[in-house]
């Protein structure tokens, strides 16, 4: 879903309660399409156990006391999706269907753009790449500190233009998926947004770059601070020199 459309309200589950959480908050029945459990821990959407949850997926699902499926609708997941788009039709929400919390996103980012501090902010080096990408642009983000800054405020507004190894999270796969990337998509812009440790486990593939004459940019964030004692990684208190 594009994150210009009015029922975006962004990516859900790196933070603990992000604004995007706000919205589940309040609602009654979640529709998941495609969600696997090892993803994103249900605890964080559902902390009650007591949403209805819909889950349309190709397999059957995986549950647990915070995911306890009410209708499992198993089959093609873009077929199940027709059909119950079919079945809705002419169906309008009644009232207020403004999402609590949604637009704060975009109000950070919109702050982000004027954050004129140095060392950048987050928030700063987020806005400047994405007003440097095109729509179709693809932009390949590394695990790490830059990961969590890119993944809840990056929009974007087609599929596959923001690519994240989100379930295994394994660093170094940006860069040699960068030259993946251009190869199979030649005329889109190619951005490998990297961490210093990621860019260092598979730098080598700079030199494949180059000797199989594929352009691409890298950028690399130097955080500090990036996580807690506790070990949780911190939102707040990054700040990316690049
Ligand atoms: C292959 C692999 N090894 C180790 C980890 C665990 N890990 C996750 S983030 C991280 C540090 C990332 O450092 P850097 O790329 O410099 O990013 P930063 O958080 O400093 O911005 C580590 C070691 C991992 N996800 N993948
Ligand atoms: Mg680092």
């Amino acid at each position: 879903m594009p994150d210009d459309h009015p029922n975006s309200i962004g990516t859900l589950g790196f933070m603990r309660h992000d604004y995007v959480n706000f919205g589940f908050d309040h609602a009654d029945v979640v529709i998941t399409v495609g969600y696997e459990l090892q993803e994103f821990d249900p605890v964080r959407i559902n902390p009650r156990s007591d949403k209805k949850i819909i889950q349309i997926h190709r397999f059957p699902a995986e549950v647990d006391m915070h995911y306890s499926v009410d209708v499992g609708i198993i089959g093609d997941i873009s077929a199940s999706l027709d059909a119950l788009a079919d079945a809705l039709a002419g169906h309008r929400l009644d009232g207020d269907t403004q999402v609590p919390g949604s637009g704060l996103l975009a109000e950070e980012f919109a702050r982000g753009q004027q954050d004129s501090r140095f060392p950048l902010a987050p928030q700063r080096v987020v806005a400047d790449t994405r007003a440097a990408m095109g729509r179709s642009d693809v932009v390949l983000v590394d695990t790490g500190a830059t990961k969590m800054w890119m993944a809840r405020l990056y929009p974007t507004y087609q599929r596959n233009t923001c690519l994240i190894s989100n379930g295994l999270s394994t660093m170094g796969f940006a860069l040699p998926g960068a030259l993946g990337v251009k190869l199979a998509q030649p005329d889109s812009k190619v951005l490998a947004v990297v961490g210093d440790g990621s860019f260092l486990m598979n730098s080598q593939e700079i030199e494949t770059a180059v000797r199989e004459r594929i352009p691409l940019v890298v950028l690399i964030g130097k955080t500090a601070a990036t996580a807690s004692s506790n070990g949780r990684w911190t939102s707040n208190s990054g700040r990316t020199t690049t």
